[in-house]
């Protein structure tokens, strides 16, 4: 053979090599980018997913979809989520889930309830007016056994709180009852008082302040003790102060507080049905929590009967408020009937100074101990030892 055609063989070989070779690479070039553009799809589906439950997490981290055992090794996971185990890829990816699918749900919600789906389930502010008022009432002076009372009041709560079941009410009121020894009186007050208090609407609760001992009855420091002992249970916002003697006769005369003090007993039986003077504030009152504040109270001087309720319409007045009042007609009353109280012989001594001692006799020199306190079903009971006030 001539060295030319053996030369032209060899040549040939080499080419064929080369060929095969560039083939190869192709394959192998081929399969490697059909990797990377499988992986770029499920980053694509992933994403989309993530963005659909609205989760920022999996966004930061695309390849979060291996959470999915979509193809990439534990290791190569863990790392990317700084975890260590998959059984821990797997919980976290539940959760994440959970979290996701929670928050689409939610979305939902507020996209099919745009406006109030909490105020569906919470109660409407009672009216103005409470639509159950009968008027006039049928006052019962002869009450049965505390015990049918206490069984015949299903809606009255421990301690003596009532409040409407179907509406919030507009007001807080305290009942302040100064008492000492007239249980036949105060079963017949509850008797007919809860019921009352029920219709009106009114968020309330009946305290029992008893004087412990049998020194002076001092009405007007019970009143201040009922009023703070009050607050330490809740934010009234209405103070009535209530002799234990005194049935109402009409449930449109509210018990709540307006702009000004309210004297509520205004038309009493005892006293003919006629106010027996203009300032007469005696009997049942209606202060705010603000007021009764203001007025720092009642004053803690009025030893025995009489006069109390005159200083407190004279601190009322001092302080440019004034005495409100319902018609005789709604604002009545009955009076049980007791032996007189003795009166106190200083009453009109004290109710001339009293303007002196307006800002230093009150609340703010209140002194007393709390003896025993209890809630049985119609009423709260604090039993308290009164402090008479130092000379000033
Ligand atoms: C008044 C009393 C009041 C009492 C009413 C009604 C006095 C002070 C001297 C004028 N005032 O006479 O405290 O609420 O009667 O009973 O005694």
């Amino acid at each position: 053979m001539p060295v030319a055609a053996a030369l032209a063989l060899w040549h040939r070989a080499h080419i064929y090599k080369a060929l095969v070779c560039v083939v190869l690479a192709l394959i192998a070039l081929q399969y490697l980018l059909s990797g990377v553009l499988d992986r770029r799809s499920l980053e694509t589906i992933f994403t989309i997913n993530a963005t659909r439950y609205g989760d920022h997490s999996y966004r930061n981290h695309p390849h979060g979809l291996i959470i999915y055992g979509l193809g990439t090794s534990p290791a190569y996971q863990a790392s990317t989520l700084n975890i260590t185990s998959t059984a821990q890829l797997t919980v976290q990816a539940s959760r994440d889930i959970n979290n996701a699918t929670r928050q689409d749900m939610n979305a939902t919600r507020a996209i099919s309830s745009p406006s109030n789906t909490t105020d569906l389930s919470t109660p409407q502010r009672c009216p103005l007016i409470p639509p159950n008022l009968v008027g006039p009432l049928t006052v019962t002076k002869n009450p049965p056994e505390l015990s049918v009372i206490e069984s015949t009041l299903t809606e009255v709560k421990q301690g003596g709180r009532g409040w409407p079941s179907d509406c919030n009410s507009r007001h807080r009121v305290a009942i302040i009852i100064p008492y000492r020894d007239r249980p036949q009186h105060l079963q017949t007050l509850l008797y007919n008082l809860h019921p009352m208090l029920l219709r009106q609407q009114v968020d309330y609760q009946i305290f029992i302040v008893e004087q412990e001992g049998t020194g002076q009855f001092n009405r007007a420091m019970l009143m201040n003790v009922g009023y703070v002992e009050a607050l330490k249970e809740r934010e009234f916002d209405c103070f009535i102060f209530h002799d234990v003697d005194l049935l109402p006769e009409n449930d449109r005369n509210l018990y709540t507080c307006p702009e000004q003090p309210r004297h509520m007993s205004v038309a009493i039986d005892k006293f003919k049905y006629r106010l027996p003077y203009a300032d007469l504030f005696g009997g049942v009152s209606a202060m705010s929590r603000d007021q009764f504040r203001q007025v720092n109270g009642f004053s803690n001087v009025f030893w025995g009967w009489g006069g109390e309720d005159d200083d407190m319409a004279n601190r009322i007045k001092a302080r440019g408020l004034h005495i409100s009042r319902y018609p005789a007609n709604v604002a009545r009353y009955k009076m049980l009937s007791h032996r007189r109280e003795k009166a106190n012989p200083r009453r009109y001594e004290f109710l001339k100074t009293g303007k002196k001692r307006f800002g230093t006799d009150g609340l703010i020199n209140l002194e007393y101990q709390l003896v025993d306190k209890k809630k049985p079903k119609l009423y709260t009971w604090l039993l308290v030892r009164l402090t008479p006030p130092q000379p000033s």
